[in-house]
């Protein structure tokens, strides 16, 4: 892109979102399940805007009269020109993805304007949140013609507070969901997923006390089995207080007073049956305030490396998983719901997973409170993926800003043991330093668990063996290796795997994060045929004697657990826009690459971990 296209392109994009970075995004009320909550979700109704006709007019000067669609407003007379109507324009379901709703919107990018109408009484003493799930990509919001603010980023949860906003009848909510691809975003203009479009997670309100739980840490110290450590953050008039913990099951209840800032920080021990993937035990946690007890389901565990092994409860572990994108398990489009986490990640059981790596954003809450239920240790991902633009302060701020609303949202998840700051991200200064600041705020935020992402490597021939060298400097940072690597697809053939020795400067566990080929379900034909099941059967099997003589070797996510949509994925009859690298296909049938997994992975669950 030239120069002025650059920019014109840019003041189109702070046009839309001029208030972009002074958005009034409240902070994030953690816990909504335990709130007193109504959903918003359900048929919303929507106008396509591939013009942006709703925001800014024919000079692109942004609208803030009638015309403006966050107005929604009727033509008072018969001789006024309104040339928009919500009641008029259609539906889409909220939550849900608009590209697999309407046909004519597969492979829409552009803005789509929501509308829904709510009555609400809320008791006068407490305070109102409007929380969404996730919109993907920028959402700005509108309620009762006064605009709320914006948001940035397609997976995380926001909140405005809408206390004084509020009437008992006829609110009308609007948001305007854009997801045009923009260089400076993360992720970047260039993926390999769908981009799904709309609201794609739950719309809540949720009503609290004046001063109320906002969000809290409680788990394990790092490194103990016996001693809990976290905080308490209040939010309201009445900051200093008492704050008690109860564990009851465990027989434990501890007060604490929070300070003038809200916050109460606390050490305690406790004698807790350790959370694991084979008993998944979670215990009913209360974090109350006079006014304000919030309950929660939380595990306790703790998760530390030593060299290169990974101490699960103080135990060497080798993590058996599978990576996954965030579809829906058998019908088209993004997933969300608790139905979908629990098929999706039922695979991953049946294949014989202790691990998911919940590729490449943050997946839903629900999806991490199923593998906290299931007993699937997680890997968590920020859209961090190929070439961001490293040297643009706003694209770290923004990345930023995605790591800790996921940190924020999924920190008492005993599942979630690794962050993962970055996907096959090409190497130089810039790039460093920038995962350099990502895995600083990780671990500054949540001091407890692993931070990972997935590198690539370099080979070296030797002889007739080749060399792979784990050298990315970013590993020096990182607490476990994460590499990607595609031997037998996008280089060689599988066999190749055989001569491959893996080497590594840095005394760390590697999880092979990535690794895979397209088969496309019930096409049968030689080993050697790009496309076939066997193809892709018999590459995971080269794969794994290759895993097997790997020392450092501590976990695996091959790619993919599911075939997906993809727009890179042209080739008729094969791919037809579907990344075919599942081991399930997108209907949910078993590929002979799922076998030849699950095989390996019952060896594994039924000897010791590779070494
Ligand atoms: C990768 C990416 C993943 C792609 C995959 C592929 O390295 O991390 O997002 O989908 O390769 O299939 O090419």
């Amino acid at each position: 892109m030239n120069n002025s296209i650059r920019c014109l392109t840019l003041a189109v994009g702070a046009l839309l979102f001029s208030a972009r970075g002074t958005a009034q995004v409240a902070p994030l009320v953690a816990n909504i399940d335990a709130r007193q909550t109504t959903s918003l979700d359900g048929s919303w109704q929507v106008i396509v805007d591939p013009y942006d006709v709703g925001s800014v007019d024919y000079r692109t000067q942004p609208l803030k009269n009638n015309h403006a669609f966050y107005k929604n407003h009727k033509p008072d007379s018969e001789s006024e020109l309104v040339e928009y109507d919500f009641d008029t324009s259609g539906q889409l379901h909220v939550p849900g993805d608009w590209n697999t709703q309407r046909e004519s919107l597969l492979f829409y990018e552009g803005s789509v304007w929501y509308e829904r109408s709510f009555d609400y009484a809320k008791s006068p003493k407490n305070r109102l949140f409007l929380h969404f799930g996730a919109c993907n990509y920028l959402a700005a919001v509108y309620l009762n013609g006064e605009e709320l603010g914006e948001h940035e980023g397609g997976f995380t949860p926001f909140d405005f507070e809408i206390t004084d906003r509020i009437k008992p009848r006829g609110n009308f909510l609007v948001v305007r969901v854009n997801n045009t691809r923009r260089k400076d975003q993360v992720p970047t203009s260039n993926t390999d997923w769908w981009n799904y479009g709309g609201i794609t997670r739950p719309v809540t309100l949720l009503e609290v006390p004046e001063t109320f739980v906002q969000n809290y840490f409680v788990q394990l110290a790092k490194g103990s089995t016996a001693e809990i450590a976290g905080w308490v953050q209040l939010n309201g008039p009445k900051l200093q207080q008492n704050v008690t913990i109860r564990i009851p099951e465990a027989g434990i209840s501890k007060t604490f007073a929070t300070n003038s800032l809200g916050r109460a920080e606390f050490t305690f021990t406790a004698g807790l049956t350790l959370w694991t993937p084979e008993n998944p035990k979670l215990y009913s946690v209360e974090i109350a305030t006079e006014a304000d007890p919030v309950t929660d389901r939380i595990g306790f565990r703790s998760i530390e490396v030593r060299g290169t092994d990974i101490l699960l409860n103080g135990k060497s572990i080798f993590l058996r998983g599978i990576s996954m994108h965030e579809e829906a398990p058998t019908r088209a489009g993004r997933a969300w719901s608790e139905d979908d986490a629990r098929t999706l990640l039922g695979w991953a059981k049946q294949l014989g997973c202790n691990f998911v790596r919940l590729a490449h954003y943050p997946h839903s809450e629900a999806t991490l409170r199923m593998a906290d239920q299931m007993g699937l240790l997680v890997w968590a991902e920020v859209p961090v993926y190929w070439t961001i633009q490293w040297e643009n302060p706003e694209t770290l701020r923004n990345a930023e800003n995605q790591l800790s609303a996921m940190i924020a949202r999924d920190q008492n998840r005993a599942a979630l043991i690794i962050y993962s700051v970055g996907n096959e991200t090409p190497i130089s200064d810039a790039r460093n330093l920038f995962l350099r600041h990502l895995i600083q705020d990780a671990h500054s935020a949540d001091p407890t668990r692993l931070v990972s992402a997935a590198l690539q490597s370099t080979e070296e021939a030797k002889g007739n063996r080749t060399i792979v060298h784990l050298n990315d400097p970013i590993g020096s940072d990182l607490d476990v290796l994460g590499n990607n690597e595609y031997i037998g697809w996008y280089s060689g053939r599988p066999a190749d795997a055989d001569s491959m020795d893996w080497t590594s400067p840095y005394d760390k566990p590697l999880i092979m994060s990535e690794f895979g080929g397209d088969a496309l379900y019930g096409y049968h034909g030689s080993a050697s045929a790009r496309w076939t099941e066997e193809y892709q059967a018999d590459l995971f099997e080269h794969q794994i004697s290759m895993l097997r003589r790997i020392p450092f070797l501590r976990g695996m996510t091959p790619w993919v657990l599911k075939d997906f949509r993809s727009p890179r994925r042209t080739l008729p009859r094969f791919e037809d826009y579907f990344n075919r690298k599942g081991v399930v296909s997108d209907h949910g049938e078993r590929k002979q690459a799922f076998f030849t997994l699950e095989k390996f992975y019952q060896e594994l669950q039924s000897g010791e971990p590779p070494k």
